[in-house]
């Protein structure tokens, strides 16, 4: 079996005792992806020092079988069995995905165990997947130059006229065009005033003459997600429109510039934040600078005030400040790169000069 996986099950073993836990009760489906590299929709892990157990129904019993050296199969029809299946066991310590367990399988546990016996756990597995391997960083990659692709693709394909819903399709059909398995998230293209919606649904809005574009999307490779930003503008862009747009700039290059592996994660999102803030636009940069992302688009590490995790090497993080003026326009530029103690390996080549198609 994949040693791989195997690790990454012996990593699980290891940090049970120190949750007081006899075993993991693995709901959340990209925990389970995680730990098998297999879908994990509609499955769930036991996981003790002695036994690992995928349960899951006759749908994935293929899929499941095929994990055997690593996970024995049990048939058990998740959010339903599953406290039939931990009752046969004696009176052990269970550890539950606090973030992951539907509150109506807790409260059947509840009914039907000691309330001592279920144990809420936090981040014992997403701790773990912090910090990526090398296949993990080169299937972010390869979601990313797809991406990439993609907006040269749509820097030909935007004009006066086209709505955003027909946009935000196009990148979309083309990113699964060329080897995209699914998108990270709903994509993101919104034009003129609703470009200071940091997240726009697009809409029927056409895109006019002297629109802003914003287009925040990604797509997946092998489980992995890619994300990135540019915002164009359409036929021709005012002082203001260029004004902010170089100033966001700025404020992407100066994080992208000086992000290391070992800063605070507080202070890396400063980096960009003091730009916007010295130029008197603070007010108008609401979110983080970045997270980080894997199976999920939206991962540890969390890149914002008051964030004061320290910034690990081979951690994937997004640099994404933006300025929103709203009824008028928004900017956001986001970049995907991996950290290390030198810098930065940016995963997005796309030109972010400012663009006026
Ligand atoms: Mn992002």
């Amino acid at each position: 079996m994949n040693s791989r996986f195997g690790q990454r099950l012996d990593a699980v073993r290891a940090r049970l005792e120190s949750f007081g836990i006899d075993g993991l009760y693995v709901t959340g489906e990209a925990n389970v992806t995680y730990l098998t590299g297999k879908s994990g929709k509609d499955c769930a892990l036991w996981i003790t020092e002695q036994d690992a157990f995928i349960l899951t129904d006759f749908r994935y019993m293929e899929m499941a079988m095929e994990l055997q050296g690593l996970f024995a199969y049990r048939e058990v029809k998740v959010g339903r069995d599953a406290c039939d299946f931990f009752l046969s066991m004696g009176k052990i310590r269970i550890g539950v995905e606090k973030n992951h367990l539907s509150l109506s399988e807790y409260l059947t546990f509840l009914d039907r165990m000691d309330a001592d016996r279920i144990v809420p756990v936090e981040g014992l597995i997403e701790r773990l997947r912090e910090v990526k391997d090398a296949l993990e960083l080169e299937a972010t990659q390869r979601a990313c130059a797809i991406a990439d692709a993609c907006f040269l693709h749509m820097c030909r394909f935007l004009k006066p006229g086209i709505s955003e819903r027909t946009a935000a399709l196009e990148i979309e059909f083309f990113m699964k065009s060329n080897g995209a398995d699914a998108l990270s998230f709903d994509t993101i293209c919104v034009s003129g005033a609703n470009t200071s919606y940091p997240h726009g649904i697009p809409g029927n809005k056409t895109i006019e003459t002297g629109d802003f574009v914003t287009m925040d999307y990604g797509c997946k490779v092998d489980g992995y997600c890619s994300d990135m930003t540019r915002t164009v503008a359409v036929g021709r862009a005012d002082e203001e429109m260029k004004a902010v747009y170089e100033l966001v700039l700025l404020a992407q290059r100066t994080a992208c510039a000086g992000i290391r592996a070992g800063m605070r994660c507080e202070d890396v999102d400063r980096l960009a934040r003091d730009v916007i803030s010295d130029a008197g636009y603070g007010d108008c940069f609401g979110h983080g600078l970045g997270h980080g992302t894997g199976l999920e688009i939206h991962e540890a590490p969390r890149l914002r005030p008051g964030s004061l995790e320290e910034l690990k090497e081979n951690q994937i993080v997004s640099i994404e400040p933006g300025i929103y003026l709203p009824k008028k326009f928004g900017v956001r530029i986001e970049d995907l790169a991996t950290v290390t103690p030198f810098g930065i390996i940016n995963f997005v080549s796309a030109s972010k000069d400012l663009m006026i198609l």
